[in-house]
């Protein structure tokens, strides 16, 4: 898949009010400061598309990006277009409990609600054994029946060994809840290791809703 266009259209602060037309729309969550803006910066190729560092946690909104993608399928070439979301980030420290809260109903409103997402991509930092908010979070996805995909972020930045093991801890933990783990894809945004792998998978659930 080549991405043709990446840009952002609207920032939304409800499912109500997020954009109406029936794109496939991909949505990425995860901690604060795990990598998600510098993840979609490289997915699209677009510098800067999404903020990075600036003030972790601030942002509140439900971001909506247009993505143009090409695609060779039975020898011609196909533009699809889909949403790329990024939603706020949960886990930072110096929130207030109604700033949680208020989270919190926006998540929720999201996800039970948003009839034209497809998949989720929930980002986990690859150096750091597994923890509970993140998989509280992947808890409310599976409860709810909403597919996700695992992306480990920032490998570049540990041993090959140690993010293993802190995969190998995760699956543990997911074994104890569920029968079928989710995909996972590991990333650095810093070399580009697995956007190929990423923007396949979305190739693919892009391909399959068409029919
Ligand atoms: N080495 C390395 N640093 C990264 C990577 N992804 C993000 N970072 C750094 O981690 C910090 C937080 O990244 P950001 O994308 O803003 O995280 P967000 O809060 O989840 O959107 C920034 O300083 C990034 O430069 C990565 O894959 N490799
Ligand atoms: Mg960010």
């Amino acid at each position: 898949m080549t991405i043709r266009s990446a840009v952002f259209t609207v920032s939304s602060p409800s499912c109500a009010k997020c954009p109406q037309e029936d794109r496939p729309e991909y949505a990425f969550i995860g901690r604060s400061n795990v990598g998600k803006s510098s993840l979609i910066n490289m997915l699209t190729g677009v510098k800067g598309l999404a903020k990075t560092s600036g003030r972790p946690g601030k942002t509140q909104l439900i971001n909506h990006f247009l993505v143009v993608s090409e695609v060779e399928r039975a020898n011609h070439r196909e533009i699809d277009e889909w949403y790329l979301v990024d939603l706020p980030g949960y886990g930072y420290a110096r929130t207030s409990r109604a700033a949680r809260d208020e989270w919190g109903r926006m998540i929720r409103g999201y996800f039970l609600g948003r009839q034209q997402l497809v998949n989720t991509y929930v980002l986990i930092d690859s150096r750091i054994p597994p923890q509970r908010i993140d998989l509280d979070f992947i808890q409310f996805l599976g409860t709810n029946g909403i597919p996700f995909t695992l992306v480990y972020t920032k490998t570049d930045k540990e041993k090959q060994r140690e993010v293993m093991g802190n995969i190998r801890l995760m699956k543990q933990e997911l074994l104890k809840s569920w029968e079928e783990l989710p995909p996972m894809i590991l990333t650095s945004s810093l070399t580009g290791h697995g956007r190929d792998a990423l923007l396949d998978q979305i190739e693919t659930i892009n391909e399959t809703i068409k029919k």
